[in-house]
């Protein structure tokens, strides 16, 4: 860990108040000086951000090293695009465009911000806990050889209160504390207000308790300095503030000192008359705003002591709108100054108009010095870090050999097959699952690659010679990192993991296992790990009504609509395993290409006949998102479109109709997602003059345009009754709407209609009009 830097108080106060007002400055710029071309409320959040500017200069120009990682509160997002400004790493232009278009974006963003942003906020809760499992990946990295001792740092979340009432940060920690993850400062802005109103009272302390039980100091900073020493004289009037609810703490702060005197003569009476007497109104007030979190000794002192790596959870006490008009008004959330008010706020801090931009306005001739000098060593990284994509070779990956196999067994057997040809890539892959490692087809990969324990645990039951087919046994060359049952985890590893090469220069291949009807589970972390541009592969399985037995409570319905709606998430369903390696084989290459994207494999237990392939001329449809399986005739009337476990009705069907239907073809889908983005990037190639027709027209169009498609699928028959659409083609859409339930293949199939009768009856149905 870095050495503290020996810093002077005076400057940080300073930049606390450079802060402040660039942040209220920025805002306020884009809303009442910028032209507004469209009407639109553009907001911000001033009192968000007077909230912690002191908090954020401690940190960025005292505490903070080289290595460390943030992740910013996200209502603060123009702090830290203040304090890049300040560094000389953000331009005046993109402040002065914040909320525009290609300007400052309002909650930080790793993909679209120009300063570096080390996680992108803005779902609050999901900043926080990526930062736990960010610090995991580091010690998984040190462990493997990957990071050296001296570029690791610590992970710090910048929180606002209201965000602890977010169960994912219980499920990180909870996490956490199996794991022993160290190198974390959580430290709370709190404010004790939420968007709404002043937050409750009764979870005050218990937050504390929870954060203790997982292994967290918590240090508590309440009181400033000077506050401190007044309530520290006064034991009546320090029982009286501490006694006071948060609604009536905000309220006070709002209204001021003429208030506090008037409460307090109520309240404490002549124990507090010596008190009042010594100052005037305008000292009570300040005196009642030195709170810790807004104390520049207080807070560089605490972050000086906690130079361990013990997880510490930090609640800093501040007022939401510290310093501006609206400071503590249960309203202020969205709240802005008005241009009166604003100018009463740049008059009180010295900015001369005109010199609103000016970086270090308002500081006097004595005190430029010291905060050049601060500014200068401050060590944080000023520009965008490489994202060390490309390094790594992914070898051709084979499909496992046998003539009956599922998708899901595919799965296993490849990656078992990988760990045994060893490399690179293999070296490089990390699984995670949240409790359905051997139930997802991970055990013989853990087997050969064990778990990862920063310290061993042993394999009780092997060591005990008790058989079993899977190895148990942890240590810190393990290559599977098992979670707990919550899948928001599951996505925040595999988010923290898929950023491994920008993190920490050494990109990892991350693999997630779990249940596809569980995805919901963790959905908005889910996209929170595609929203910032994460890496990796998500393999769930089982997945559809086929799960069979297992009833309607795992049986998925609607992940490929999901998928369909998802940026950074490529969906592939196979129906054979060789489509599945060559899936494997092109995810791993997109997540280590600067283009690529993570990739979502919905998997499933049925085992079926594989079919045979007399070339490789199916592997670039697949890729693509579809190939005809059996060709059509020319211009045929009707397909059969169908994707992933139920590919055997289709077959049977086919070959069922096609002395009926002449030319009827077979079209496999692997991708509705891929063929519907193609479709329509097609269509503004087209806009844009270039002709070229996109995969899923180029495969439609074989059959006439007036041909019938028949689509199947094991899920919401939307993911491809679309695709009528294309070219106009009619459509009989087959796929499951309802729950599922218990029952054999069979007679589920029947009940939900995706078996071969019912192939046969829509191809009726859609051929009626032509036969008639
Ligand atoms: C998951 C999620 N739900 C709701 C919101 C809308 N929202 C934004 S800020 C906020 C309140 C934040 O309060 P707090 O965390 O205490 O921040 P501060 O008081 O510092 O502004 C809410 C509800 C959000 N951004 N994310
Ligand atoms: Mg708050």
């Amino acid at each position: 860990m870095l050495k503290p830097l020996t810093t002077d108080i005076d400057a940080l106060k300073t930049l606390d108040e450079r802060l402040r007002w660039l942040s209220a400055w920025t805002i306020h710029h884009a809303n009442h000086i910028r032209e507004n071309s469209d009407g639109l409320k553009v907001g911000g959040h001033q009192a968000s951000c007077a909230s912690m500017t002191a908090i954020m200069a401690a940190l960025y120009f005292h505490a903070l090293g080289a290595n460390d990682r943030v992740a910013v509160k996200p209502h603060a997002g123009p702090v830290l695009h203040a304090i890049h400004y300040l560094l000389g790493s953000q331009s005046r232009e993109a402040l002065e465009n914040f909320r525009g278009f290609g300007g400052a974006q309002s909650y930080p963003s790793r993909t679209k911000d120009r300063i570096p942003v080390d996680f992108s906020t803005g779902s609050v809760g999901l900043g926080v806990a990526i930062t736990l499992f960010a610090s995991l990946i580091q010690d998984y990295l040190t462990a493997h050889g990957w990071l050296e001792e001296a570029d690791r740092g610590r992970f710090i979340a910048l929180i606002g209160d209201a965000e602890l009432d977010e169960g994912n940060i219980y499920e990180a920690i909870i996490e956490g504390a199996k794991h022993d993850v160290r190198n974390l400062w959580w430290i709370v802005d709190y404010n004790r207000q939420s968007l709404d109103a002043t937050s409750a009272d009764r979870m005050f302390e218990r937050f504390d308790e929870i954060f203790r039980s997982c292994g967290w100091r918590v240090v508590e900073l309440r009181y400033g300095k000077r506050l401190q020493r007044a309530l520290d004289g006064n034991k009546a009037l320090k029982n009286w503030f501490e006694t006071l609810s948060n609604a009536e703490l905000s309220a006070l702060h709002y209204q001021g000192g003429a208030a506090w005197r008037a409460r307090i003569e109520t309240d404490v009476g002549k124990q507090a008359t010596a008190f009042l007497k010594e100052q005037d109104d305008a000292a009570l007030a300040s005196l009642f705003t030195d709170l810790g979190g807004h104390c520049m000794e207080t807070l560089v002192e605490a972050l000086d002591a906690a130079q361990d790596d013990v997880p510490t959870l930090f609640i800093a006490w501040t007022i939401k709108g510290f310093g501006l008009p609206f400071a503590g008004h249960k309203d202020n959330h969205a709240g802005l100054m008005n241009p009166t008010q604003m100018a009463a706020l740049r008059e009180s801090m010295g900015v001369r108009q005109g010199q609103e931009w000016d970086p270090l306005e308002a500081i006097g001739d004595n005190a430029r010095p010291g905060v050049e000098a601060l500014l200068e060593r401050s060590r944080i990284a000023r520009e965008k870090r490489s994202r060390a994509f490309g390094k790594v070779g992914v070898p051709a990956i084979p499909a496992p050999a046998g003539e009956e196999q599922s998708t899901q067994a595919a799965f296993g057997r490849i990656l078992l097959d990988l760990s045994k040809a060893g490399g690179d890539l293999a070296d490089r892959i990390v699984t995670t699952s949240p409790d359905v490692t051997v139930s997802t087809n991970l055990g013989a990969w853990v087997n050969q690659r064990g778990l990862f324990r920063r310290s061993a645990v042993p394999d009780v039951f092997a060591q005990a010679k008790i058989a079993s087919a899977q190895k148990w046994g942890a240590n810190n060359n393990g290559q599977h990192i098992e979670l707990g049952i919550a899948e928001s985890n599951l996505f925040l590893m595999l988010a923290a993991a898929g950023l491994s090469g920008d993190l920490f220069g050494e990109r990892l291949f991350p693999i997630g296992t779990l249940y596809d009807p569980f995805i919901a589970r963790g959905l908005d972390a889910l996209n929170y790990a595609c929203y910032q541009d994460a890496r990796f592969l998500l393999v769930a399985t089982p997945s559809g009504i086929t799960l069979g037995p297992e009833g309607g409570a795992h049986q998925s319905i609607n992940p490929p609509l999901i998928a369909l709606g998802q940026p950074g998430l490529r969906h592939y369903e196979p129906a054979f395993a060789d489509e599945l390696a060559a899936m494997m084989e092109h995810a791993f290459r997109l997540i280590d290409d600067p283009a690529g994207e993570s990739t979502y494999l919905r998997l499933s237990t049925r085992s079926i006949r594989q079919v045979e392939r007399s070339d490789d001329s199916w592997r670039e449809g697949a890729l693509n998102g579809g190939y005809w399986l059996r060709e059509p005739g020319p211009n045929a009337e009707a397909a059969i479109v169908a994707m992933g476990a139920v590919m055997p009705e289709a077959l049977a069907a086919w070959e069922e109709l096609r002395e009926d239907v002449p030319g009827l073809g077979l079209l496999a889908i692997t991708s509705p997602d891929l063929l519907h983005r193609g479709w329509t990037a097609a269509q503004a190639g087209r806009w844009g003059g270039e002709r070229k027709p996109s995969h899923v027209e180029q495969l439609l169009s074989r059959l006439s345009p007036r041909a019938g498609l028949v689509t199947i699928a094991d899920s919401a028959p939307a993911a491809l009754s679309w695709l009528g659409g294309v070219l106009g083609q009619r459509v009989a859409p087959l796929g499951v709407e309802k729950f599922g339930q218990t029952g054999n293949l069979a007679d589920l199939y029947a009940a939900y209609r995706i078996d071969g009768d019912a192939i046969t009856e829509a191809a009726a149905e859609i051929l009626l009009p032509f036969n008639a």
